[in-house]
């Protein structure tokens, strides 16, 4: 009896320790963001800076709001501050914190996460989360992800999970793409159409369940004590 509870209590200390010691590694960390910053560049626009949230409804961590995601485009159109390819995600909604193409040719954006994730299930974008502006919307674009990267959307290393081609609907406001899950490190955007001038993608989100997320390859982390939903 005393050897069962003695064995019981130790089971409980190890798992305890085990607990305590992935909620505490905290290394991930989501982007700094300085919302009056975003304000001030957004002044006199019809819609105000958005912020978007770190996970979604269902827990699904945003992995392109980590720190160490990279944001990455073949072009972008010059001479406008509110249109960077740095907004892809800069955790802000809007057309004034947005990307927009300098082709009205194919195109892509992409997301470097830092680190090959698994469990990736869901992309979302949008043109103009608010709905004020309804033209430079993707009408058809896949969505392609990758391990290794390489910069042509052809070679084989890209994993095509999702397409879309619907000319009678642009994705003007915030469009969630979902897929079975996948591994991946890149996560790229290849546009061909839209209905009017170069597209514009005012953010990308990347999702991935909170489980398979929390433990990229080669990392045995967590950030349990960063998630949260603004
Ligand atoms: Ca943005």
């Amino acid at each position: 009896m005393l050897k069962k509870f003695l064995v019981t209590v130790f089971v409980a200390v190890v798992v305890s320790m085990f607990i305590a010691a992935v909620t505490e590694a905290t290394p991930y960390k989501f982007k700094e963001r300085d919302i009056e910053e975003a304000e001030k560049l957004c002044e006199g626009a019809p819609c105000p800076p958005e912020l978007v949230s770190t996970k979604d409804d269902e827990g699904n961590i945003n992995l392109a709001l980590l720190e160490d995601a990279e944001p990455n485009a073949d072009s972008f159109l010059s001479g406008y501050a509110i249109h960077q390819i740095e907004h892809l995600n800069d955790g802000f909604y809007n057309n004034c914190r947005s990307w927009i193409s300098g082709t009205t040719a194919e195109t892509w954006a992409e997301i470097d996460l830092g680190d090959v994730y698994e469990g990736i299930k869901k992309v979302a974008i949008g043109s103009d989360h608010c709905g004020n502006y309804t033209d430079r919307a993707a009408t058809k674009f896949d969505i392609l992800v990758a391990t290794e990267y390489n910069a042509d959307s052809s070679a084989g290393t890209w994993n095509k999970v999702y397409s879309y081609d619907d000319a009678s609907n642009p994705i003007s406001t915030t469009t969630p793409s979902e897929f079975n899950p996948v591994e991946a490190r890149y996560v790229r955007i290849l546009v061909f159409t839209s209905n009017q001038a170069e597209v514009r993608i005012d953010e990308m989100e990347i999702y991935g369940s909170v489980l398979t997320a929390v433990y990229p390859q080669g990392k045995l982390t967590t950030t349990w004590g960063q998630i949260k939903q603004y």
